[in-house]
């Protein structure tokens, strides 16, 4: 190990700061995250529906039944919020089981905010 000798110029002590203070935001990056959303049709049966959301949402049998009365009624419905690769994996497993049983339903993924 080689010791140098510290000098003024390492020091930098010319005193040429104007004293102005600039804050560094500290930017803490979080994953986005996304929205699946049920939407309504008029064919799926509704009991249906109800079971993709106990499958694949993890709800009761009264918060699917729930749920799917508010896409019933307004059209559409947040049903979880997840990472990108959850929220698509969750998209292709309702709208491959659906299309096996020959159902339209319709189940999208939206980033939010
Ligand atoms: N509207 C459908 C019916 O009356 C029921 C339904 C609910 C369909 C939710 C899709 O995402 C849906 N049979």
């Amino acid at each position: 190990m080689t010791l140098l000798p510290i000098t003024m110029s390492d020091q930098s002590d010319d005193s040429t700061d104007t004293g102005v203070i600039t804050k560094t935001k500290p930017k803490t990056q979080r994953p986005p995250r996304y929205k699946v959303l049920l939407l309504n049709d008029d064919y799926t049966p509704m009991e249906f529906v109800v079971m993709v959301l106990e499958r694949f949402f993890g709800m009761t049998h009264a918060e699917s039944f729930e749920i799917m009365l508010v896409v019933h009624k307004k059209g559409l419905a947040v049903v979880g919020v997840y990472s990108h690769e959850i929220a698509e994996t969750k998209v292709s497993q309702v709208m491959d089981f659906a299309r096996r049983q020959q159902h339209p339903l319709q189940c999208t993924m939206e980033k939010e905010e």
